[in-house]
């Protein structure tokens, strides 16, 4: 919500949950997640003596500009997910549900014009920011797997790009260089090493997209934001539950994903960490996670995708740490933080990470090829 006190954003959110099809009494609603785009909240309603929870988010406009084609897509891919798990005990901890407006839409509109949605809470789970075993890894690139696995046959008219562009690495450098010539902030001077990084890396960074648009991988639907964060595992088994945070599921390619899992499960410090002595790309937990996510990917993934699994690691982080230095030095309109250099921390993290990749590459490629498995010739 935007400037607005306490009181009035309490109120606010308060209309807006009478406003959807929840029955009961509502005991409270709060702030929740460590989300860096929407506002979410939890609440927690009294119906008929059982206490039930849901989530609620303010769609974050300046992101998603067309929040009625976010879940439009958000609908159509739960939809289908909950048709292939039919029969399964507890569905809906294992896909996210749309919770309805009393007026049957899948949002409500604020007075402010916001728009808001709420879905039914997934009770013992819990995100993490850094994977602790390689058998959590594995869990994680197997749920990924499996979402993409679960998608792939969605049919239908195209999803809607909810960004679009939004893994281009071309525009993301267009706008850095807008950003670096502006230097509207003031701040170029003070990351002169972590700009020459990402200069020097330009050109590289840009093959994923471009095999993309040359028709060397194929398009596929994926989710676009598979950090470790947005994948929730059960407290009692550890097992990966289910992916949440369906705002960017789009046309795209399978490695967005699973680059974004290695950049953030694969990895010994997390992104917000600002001491990066420890930091670094951890081989034993990249092992885990790629054989994980092979497992559910195998029946789809073509050699091309298979050859580039070390780079779509190197260029979902390289595309990070672009575009956590480009909102620092636009003045942090764009990522939560909670500090000022929380952006540029982040942007290093990233850094460190690819220097340890770069360090690691052999051995990685070997891996890959030690676990990809022979290509039948309908997948190439
Ligand atoms: P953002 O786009 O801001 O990252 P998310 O959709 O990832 O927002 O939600 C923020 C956090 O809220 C998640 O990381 C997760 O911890 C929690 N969350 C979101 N939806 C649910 C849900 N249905 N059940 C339980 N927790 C949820
Ligand atoms: C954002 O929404 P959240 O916090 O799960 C961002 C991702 C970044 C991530 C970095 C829509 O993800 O692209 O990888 O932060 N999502 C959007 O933590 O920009
Ligand atoms: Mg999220």
């Amino acid at each position: 919500m935007t400037d607005v006190e306490p009181n009035a954003k309490q109120r606010l959110l308060r209309t807006v949950l009478d406003r959807f099809a929840i029955y009961g009494d509502l005991e409270s609603a709060v702030p929740f997640g460590k989300g860096h785009i929407n506002d979410t909240f939890v609440s927690t309603w009294n119906q008929g003596g059982t206490r039930l929870r849901y989530t609620h988010q303010r769609i974050n406009e300046r992101v998603f500009t067309r929040p009625g084609e976010v879940m439009e897509n958000i609908l159509r891919v739960t939809n289908h997910i909950r048709g292939k798990l039919e029969g399964v005990g507890d569905r809906s901890r294992r896909v996210l549900t749309v919770v309805p407006a009393a007026d049957g839409k899948p949002f409500v509109r604020d007075a402010e014009g916001g728009w808001w949605r709420s879905y039914c809470f997934i009770e013992n789970a819990r995100g993490g920011d850094l994977a602790s075993s390689p058998e959590e890894a594995a869990l994680l690139g197997k749920s990924v797997g499996r979402f993409q696995n679960q998608l792939a046959d969605i049919g239908g008219e195209r999803l809607f790009e909810t960004i679009p562009g939004f893994h281009n690495m071309e525009t993301r450098y267009t706008r850095f260089h807008e950003a670096l010539q502006k230097n509207g902030s003031g701040r170029a001077g003070g990351c002169r090493g972590e700009i020459d990084f990402l200069l020097e890396n330009e050109k590289r960074g840009g093959l994923l997209i471009r095999s993309l648009w040359e028709g060397t991988i194929p398009e596929r639907i994926c989710h676009d934001d598979t950090k470790m964060n947005n994948i929730l595992l059960d407290e009692t088994t550890g097992e990966a539950l289910c992916v949440i945070d369906l705002d960017t599921v789009m046309p795209g390619t399978s490695l967005f994903d699973l680059g974004d899992l290695i950049r953030s499960v694969a990895t010994r410090v997390g992104e917000d960490e600002q001491d990066l002595s420890g930091a670094g790309f951890d081989p034993a937990l990249f092992r885990a996670l790629v054989e994980g996510y092979f497992s559910e990917a195998r029946s789809f993934l073509t050699p091309a995708e298979y050859a580039l699994v070390c780079e779509s690691g190197r260029s979902m982080t390289q595309i990070m740490a672009l575009r956590f230095l480009t909102d620092y030095l636009e003045g942090d309109h764009y990522y939560h933080i909670d500090r000022p250099l929380h952006n540029l921390d982040r942007c290093r993290s990233q850094i460190a990470l690819i220097r340890s990749m770069d360090s690691q590459w052999e051995e990685a490629e070997k891996t890959v090829r030690e676990l990809a498995p022979a290509v039948t010739s309908e997948n190439g």
